[in-house]
């Protein structure tokens, strides 16, 4: 492959020859004013956020209320992940598969680096190494993040664990995950989130918000560490990780995908209602988890971030309070609307919004311009600050998995909760999940699609062979989770949740708890195990008998056309689909007919 300008190489761009040539050809290409590395200290941090306090990249709360918050406006044509516009660099296209973009590395030097050339002109470049993982812990991963963009070093401080631990692991191992992000002019045309698993490099430009620029989170965590999880017998998962701990101090951990937007955080943080406080949950993680065969035959669940980045909208004292308290100091906050008081505001914050609201553009609030707050408006909090956080969190061997748990956002079709029938359905369950999208990604809002174990925008590698991996950690986890899926979100004739969801969610949790551990009454369906009559403790529940029929209830037609539909994705992947899920979709389809 050609040089890609003076000095720089292929392989010193792709970090090949090690940590310091990658930054001279990184820099050789961006041409900084400057470079500063980060080192993680709370002076740097003061310094970073007085200086876009100067600059208007950062507007400061109300100190009194919110202490060390701050709100940050993203530009307006930049306000989600942008999945059109992310590539899977595999040597083939078969390696990233049917359902990622793809681009050969050397197409992306030839496409791709030169937007990076003389990105930084006049600007600082600022190096933050960072370690996803506890510092401890044998299965950390580090990387090191280039950016020209102070709100993604404060991000990433929050997110990730920044700093000379990160680079004491990395001249320990001598490894690390290159990853180039620049802003470059924040134009959505020339805009690329370029994944090279071979490398474990990551180029990302033209967008400073959330996933497409925070490199440790989707980029590192997700894409690249499922191809490195692959290879390695482990797997890196689209899930939260919690535990729900029962009356008797017996904890069962689960772990739980649900796609962008689709109440991972929630479930995460949730507090049961008054009449089931004797029950707890812990939270461990809700968004990432990786997951590893522990000596004791069950399968161990870490989570590698130091953050949440939770969405915003939706998010109160009534649904989720510990989410609250969790942003209430130290966070950034992220295209939401502003108060008098100077306090952050988001639809379903309170039930009216207050007088006089600035909206995430920074105009009078008008509610002809839409919400106040964007749909995808986002809290960046320490994960160190959730009141329930487990303490196990930073166990570097993680928790011991009980129940693995999909779900998606359906309006009809999906009940409240089902069983699969064994571990291969389970994966069959997992690979047809279909959810409406969200305003986490761009795009229209409110299309279902197929999203499996909600890794459609963030498996690295083709998912087939993500479904062969799946089987293959089956047949050698001894003893196994059990897996469920879940919907809270299935609507009424008229339009309305026919489930309360949030804290009641743990009526559900309880049954799959019992489920996991051997215990709790099912019926068997054509599409799994369902509670039994009477298997779901609904006491002191407001909710029409209706309701919980239409909940539980499996309409025959819509599940021939789901399972139809679902096979029709299936089909996208030839003779690559493992058998044993091809065997999953047929014994579906006849217990349905
Ligand atoms: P990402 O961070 O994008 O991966 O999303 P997430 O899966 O963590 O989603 P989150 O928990 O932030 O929830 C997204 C939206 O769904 C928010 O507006 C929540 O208020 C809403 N939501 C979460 N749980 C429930 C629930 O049980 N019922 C209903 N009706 N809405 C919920
Ligand atoms: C998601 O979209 O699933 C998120 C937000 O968690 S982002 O970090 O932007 O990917
Ligand atoms: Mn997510």
């Amino acid at each position: 492959m050609a040089d890609v300008s003076a000095n720089v190489t292929i392989d010193s761009i792709m970090g090949r020859n090690g940590l310091e040539k990658w930054i001279d050809a990184c820099v050789q290409l961006t041409k900084p004013a400057k470079i500063r590395w980060c080192t993680g200290s709370k002076e740097e941090s003061n310094e970073f956020i007085s200086e876009m306090l100067a600059s208007g990249e950062l507007v400061q709360l109300n100190p009194e209320t919110y202490p060390n918050c701050y709100l940050h406006r993203s530009n307006p044509n930049d306000v989600a992940r942008t999945e059109k516009v992310t590539f899977i660099c595999t040597p083939t296209r078969d390696g990233a598969g049917p359902t990622n973009n793809w681009m050969s590395p050397e197409n992306a030097a030839e496409n791709v680096l030169p937007l990076f050339k003389n990105a930084m002109n006049g600007r600082t470049m600022y190096i933050i190494p960072y370690l996803m993982g506890a510092p401890d812990s044998p299965f950390a991963i580090a990387g090191v993040e280039i950016t020209d963009s102070l709100y993604v070093v404060e991000n990433m401080r929050i997110m990730t664990r920044i700093g000379n631990t990160a680079l004491e692991h990395i001249r320990r191992t001598g490894k690390f995950s290159p990853g180039l992000h620049s802003l470059g002019d924040v134009n959505p045309d020339k805009r690329f989130i370029m994944h090279f698993p071979e490398d474990r490099a990551v180029w990302s430009i033209g967008s400073g918000y959330g996933g497409n620029a925070l490199l440790g989170k989707k980029c590192l965590a997700l894409r690249i560490g499922s191809n490195i999880g692959r290879n390695d017998g482990w797997m890196a998962e689209h899930m939260l990780i919690l535990g729900m701990e029962d009356p008797q101090g017996n904890i069962t951990y689960m772990a739980a995908a649900f796609p962008s937007a689709c109440g991972k955080t929630n479930l995460a943080m949730l507090i049961p209602p008054e009449i089931q406080k004797n029950y707890k949950i812990w939270t461990v993680g809700d968004d990432i988890a990786w997951m590893r065969i522990g000596e004791d035959g069950r399968l161990w669940a870490t989570n590698p971030e130091a953050g949440f980045f939770g969405v915003a909208p939706g998010t109160s004292y009534d649904t989720n309070p510990n989410a609250m308290d969790t942003s209430h100091s130290n966070s950034i906050f992220t295209n939401v609307a502003l108060t008098q008081k100077n306090e952050p505001w988001w639809e379903g914050m309170t039930p009216t919004p207050p007088d006089g609201l600035i909206d995430w553009q920074n105009r009078p609030w008008n509610p002809e311009n839409g919400p106040a707050a964007h749909p995808n408006s986002r809290f960046t909090a320490p994960t160190s600050q959730c009141p329930n956080l487990s303490p196990h969190y930073n166990d570097p061997k993680g928790v011991p998995i009980s129940a693995i748990i999909f779900g998606g956002r359906r309006a009809h079709v999906a009940p409240l909760v089902y069983q699969s029938l064994s571990w291969n359905h389970g994966v069959y369950v997992g690979a047809s999940v279909g959810s409406e999208t969200t305003a986490a990604a761009e795009g229209k809002v409110g299309m279902v699609r197929r999203d499996p174990m909600a890794m459609l925008p963030f498996c690295g590698y083709n998912m087939a062979d993500y479904f062969g991996h799946w089987v293959e950690m089956g047949k050698n986890i001894p003893n196994p989770p059990k897996i469920f899926h879940v919907n809270w979100f299935r609507k009424s004739a008229d339009g309305k949740f026919l489930w309360p969801g949030f804290g009641e969610n743990i009526r559900v949790l309880r049954w799959i708890a019992e489920r996991a551990n051997g215990r709790g009454e099912a019926v068997a369906t054509p599409i799994g195990y369902m509670p039994a009559n009477g298997a779901l403790d609904l006491t002191g529940l407001q909710i029409s008998d209706e309701a919980m029929a239409e909940l539980t209830s499996i309409h025959k037609d819509e599940w021939l056309a789901e399972t139809e539909d679902t096979g029709v994705f299936l089909n996208q992947f030839g003779d690559r689909l493992p058998a044993e899920i091809r065997a999953e979709f047929a014994a579906q389809k006849q217990r349905l007919s």
